[in-house]
């Protein structure tokens, strides 16, 4: 409740005036009925929320458009005009689609979503989104399955060739396709946000608006002339990711937001809400979460309708009438229409006598009312306080003819039969002869042209053409060496990579050069990983400062709140927390301000729960470090199954753009980071990391020399074979990453001293990119088979001779099964498949075998298989270490 709510609590100051209004009340009541005091109180209530008076909002309106006849403002553009611009961009959307599968069917696409969407953008175009030719401009999420629009529209500005559109959904030569929905990866500049995968767009463009925000706010960047746009689907809002992050919007009152959801009442397979009401029940919605809400649901005809509606039948059988009608409605004809609508009532029969069935037809839906999104828009764009959400009333593939139009197939429709593409271009008033409609040629009227010459003018007015991404270099200094200088020197007190890597942030945030360009995103979790020094230090973002004394105000590291906080502290939200890792790991092309995100959370709740939108980020270019804390299947011990993660780094592998490392050491950490910032920050690589941290503490060695380029590769020794006293037996190599790399040695430890067996011990600070690399060598040499075949590095650094290896983390073995086949035959993986429990990490090592004991029992057994020693000592070492042979496999269930 705000304030003003409250006000109505108070004592009544004017008893007397109250009572007046209360009785005028009744009277009408009493004297009119219902329906007029009905419609009275609705309009109170509409002008007190117009006037911005603060009275709580009703949920739900009536089923009509929120801005009536009499206040939309008059129409600025030459609609003539632009209704030829539409009809324009409309045919060569459709022809793209149609022309792609007759060449090649089964390609796809789709022609019924910007047939129904085709004003919503075009009022957008040329009316409301700022270009970025000077910096800055808007930032627009469009709809996926709209895109053959914005490609029509940019062949029309000369931005596409007939060539590039024939190459829709053609991509594997790079340059010449167009990507079937917007992927910056494949399109970098055109395309700015991935929004294809339902809900992503909708919460990254939430976040992408707050995040404009904070870069008001820290002074890093004036984003007030930036207004983010997110068209969506009404199917699309199921998505649990477009309306979990709605409060975000209402709670930051983010006015340089607006939504705009295409209510066709369709998905893909039939009706979003068959039996209810879809823009109702949003309306509810994001009014609940602090939107302002603009309908937009009759086209202008209806007004005059409404005008006389003096009973209210016509809004009342509107607000009664469900989806799936208005759907049936929307292919029936004006007779249907007649007796199911208007006929029930005789007062809405007489409402529509003077109009013909035909006349019924024609009675348009708001969003197909270019006057009427025009007066939405711009009230979104003058609202202040808060976000708007528009919610626009069209019909799914509109235009496309009686087939398509409002069928259940609609959405799937990829072709037309002659005859419909002539009823089509009829419709479209275009002169395209006959004999050429069945190969749907795409049509411009040429440069020079009335048409062009407009929607030039207007764009270059609004600031240059969209959908247009712009990198404007700009490399960042690196850290300065005392950021990271101190890891190298190791520490003999033991402490977790974690820890290491607070203070590791903390330098970087203190370094002059582009310490305020780190972003530290926390979803809820800082003093797990020992960052909430960085409360006090840099404070948290809140746009409205902190208005409250902490209850931990009398402690030197209290919990600071401010309008330049630096911290992106999200509360319990990983999905938010993407997106905003999204937002600023974009900056350097959304705003021309790189900034550098450190994401920490939980990595268990990483790739797993949140990995569609690090496949987002991977395609939106996105730079930055994703910080798995916590990790370890059993390094983080006492969670339990659903915490303790064994699997990320496999999950992370598959992602093309990033970088997976488990790194160690403090040294190896800090060079990881080092090398993420120089390789994104300095050399502008579109590529982004993901670094997992243990909380396991134990001394951290001094840095080797010579070890930078092996830790950056994924792989280097760290420590050689010891001498061994007495009879040798044989030599192993044991690989390790992260926290087990203590295993290993431990595991050296013991082959040393009680079975005469040398085991140098090499760190695999990335599994996956010596994968990676593997790969390319061997396609490399596969391709060109008369050259010197390519060695993959892990085989240089693992190659015969040396003896058995043995590779070990607290990872899956498919991870480091990865490299099987360029490793030395025999070689054996320990790994952790199977679910997570809660016990010591002795236990729990124990149990997935990967202790220092099972270590040195694999590097026996490997031993004994190459014959180099007797499998009955391999036997007698399991018995004298205690390992139970018949134990639980923990990937029985
Ligand atoms: C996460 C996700 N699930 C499923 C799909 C497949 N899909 C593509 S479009 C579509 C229906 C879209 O309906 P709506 O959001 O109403 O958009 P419209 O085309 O009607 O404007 C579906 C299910 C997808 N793209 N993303
Ligand atoms: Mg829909």
């Amino acid at each position: 409740m705000s304030s003003d709510d409250f006000k109505q609590q108070l004592p009544d100051l004017d008893p007397s005036e109250t009572r007046d209004w209360i009785e005028s009340f009744d009277q009408l009541l009493d004297q009119e009925g219902a329906e007029r005091a009905r419609f009275v109180a609705y309009k109170l209530l509409k002008r007190a929320r117009q006037r911005q008076v603060g009275l709580p909002p009703l949920t739900q309106t009536r089923y009509i458009n929120t801005i009536s006849p009499e206040q939309e403002p008059p129409f600025p553009g030459n609609e003539a005009i632009e209704r030829r611009i539409r009809r324009l961009v409309r045919w060569n959307a459709a022809a793209m689609v149609l022309r792609a599968n007759n060449a090649y069917p089964g390609i796809g696409g789709h022609l019924s979503t910007y047939a129904s969407s085709a004003s919503l953008y075009e009022v957008g175009f040329n009316h409301f989104f700022r270009g970025k030719d000077d910096g800055g401009g808007d930032q627009v999420y469009y709809q996926g399955h709209a895109a053959p629009g914005m490609y029509a529209r940019a062949f029309l500005e000369g931005r596409l060739s007939e060539d590039q559109l024939d190459h829709f959904r053609r991509e594997t030569v790079p340059g010449r396709g167009l990507s079937s929905y917007p992927h910056p990866r494949l399109m970098p500049d055109f395309w700015e946000f991935p929004t294809v995968s339902m809900g992503i767009g909708p919460i990254s463009a939430i976040y992408q608006a707050r995040f404009n925000r904070y870069l008001a706010h820290r002074g890093i960047r004036d984003t007030s002339g930036s207004r983010v746009w997110a068209f969506l689907g009404d199917g699309e809002m199921d998505e649990p990711e477009s309306l979990g992050a709605l409060w975000v919007a209402g709670r930051e009152r983010l006015d340089n937001l607006t939504f705009v959801v295409n209510c066709n009442l369709q998905r893909l397979d039939g009706p979003v809400r068959g039996n209810g009401k879809i823009v109702q029940e949003l309306e509810g919605i994001f009014r609940g979460a602090g939107w302002n809400v603009i309908k937009v649901i009759w086209g202008r005809e209806w007004d005059e309708l409404l005008a006389r509606d003096i009973d209210g039948a016509l809004v009342t059988k509107m607000n009664e009438t469900v989806d799936g009608e208005f759907q049936k409605y929307s292919v029936a004809g004006g007779a249907y229409i007649r007796e199911h609508f208007f006929g029930p009532d005789p007062r809405l029969g007489r409402l529509v006598e003077h109009l013909t069935d035909d006349d019924l037809t024609r009675l348009r839906r708001g969003g197909h009312d270019y006057r009427k999104l025009y007066a939405a828009y711009r009230a979104a764009t003058e609202f202040r306080g808060g976000p708007t959400v528009i919610l626009a009333k069209t019909i799914k593939g509109w235009t496309l003819g009686p087939g398509v139009e409002g069928r259940n197939i609609t959405h799937q429709a990829k072709k037309l039969s002659e005859a419909e593409m002539r009823v089509f271009r009829d419709r479209l008033e275009l002169p395209i002869p006959d004999e050429k409609i069945k190969d749907a040629p795409y049509f411009h009227p040429g440069p020079a042209s009335e048409e062009i010459q407009y929607l030039l003018e207007r764009r270059h007015a609004l600031g240059g053409s969209l959908p247009k991404r712009i990198v404007r270099a700009r490399p960042l200094p690196v850290p300065a060496p005392e950021a990271d200088a101190e890891f190298a020197a190791g520490s003999t007190s033991p402490v977790s990579t974690t820890m290491v890597f607070a203070r590791l942030l903390r330098n970087l945030m203190r370094d002059p050069g582009f310490g305020r360009r780190v972003v530290p995103i926390i979803p809820d979790e800082a003093r797990t990983f020992g960052m909430d020094p960085l409360f006090k230090e840099v404070g948290i973002y809140a746009s409205g400062g902190q208005r409250y004394e902490p209850v931990d105000s009398d402690l030197v590291l209290s919990y600071r709140e401010a309008i330049d906080g630096q911290v992106l502290e999200e509360g319990i939200t990983e999905a938010g927390s993407m997106a905003s890792f999204q937002a600023a790991g974009t900056s350097y092309a959304t705003h021309g301000e790189p900034m550098i995100p450190f994401y920490i959370f939980y990595s268990m709740f990483g790739f797993q729960r949140t990995g569609d939108q690090a496949w987002a980020f991977a395609d939106a270019r996105g730079r930055g470090f994703m910080m798995g804390a916590t990790a370890g299947r059993t390094t983080l011990n006492g969670e339990g199954l659903q915490h303790e993660d064994g699997h990320s780094h496999l999950l992370a592998s598959t992602v093309p753009a990033i970088r997976a490392y488990d790194p160690a050491f403090a040294y190896e950490l800090a060079t990881v980071v080092r090398d993420g910032i120089e390789r994104m920050f300095s050399r502008g690589e579109d590529t982004f990391y993901y670094v997992t941290l243990y909380n396991e503490n134990h001394p951290m060695p001094a840095k080797p020399d010579g070890v930078d380029e092996g830790i950056v590769r994924g792989l280097y020794r760290f420590v050689a074979g010891p001498e061994i006293a007495g009879e040798m037996r044989g030599r192993v190599r044991l690989v390790a990453s992260g926290a087990i790399l203590q295993q290993a040695l431990a595991a050296r430890g013991l082959l040393a001293e009680r079975f005469g067996v040398a085991a140098e011990v090499y760190s695999a600070t990335s599994w996956q990119l010596l994968r990676r690399d593997a790969l390319e060598a061997e396609r490399w040499s596969r391709l060109h088979p008369a050259e010197a075949p390519r060695v993959p590095y892990v085989s240089q650094v693992l190659g015969a001779g040396g003896g058995p290896v043995v590779l070990v983390s607290d990872w899956v073995k498919a991870l480091p099964d990865l490299l099987g086949r360029w490793l030395p035959p025999g070689y054996v993986s320990l790994g952790t498949e199977g679910f997570g429990r809660s016990d010591t990490r002795e236990a729990l090592r124990g149990l997935f075998e990967i202790d220092a004991p099972n270590v040195a029992v694999a590097a026996l057994a490997a031993l004994a298989r190459e014959g180099a020693i007797p499998a009955s000592l391999v036997a007698d070492a399991i018995a004298a270490l205690g390992i139970d042979p018949d134990k639980l496999d923990p990937l029985a269930l």
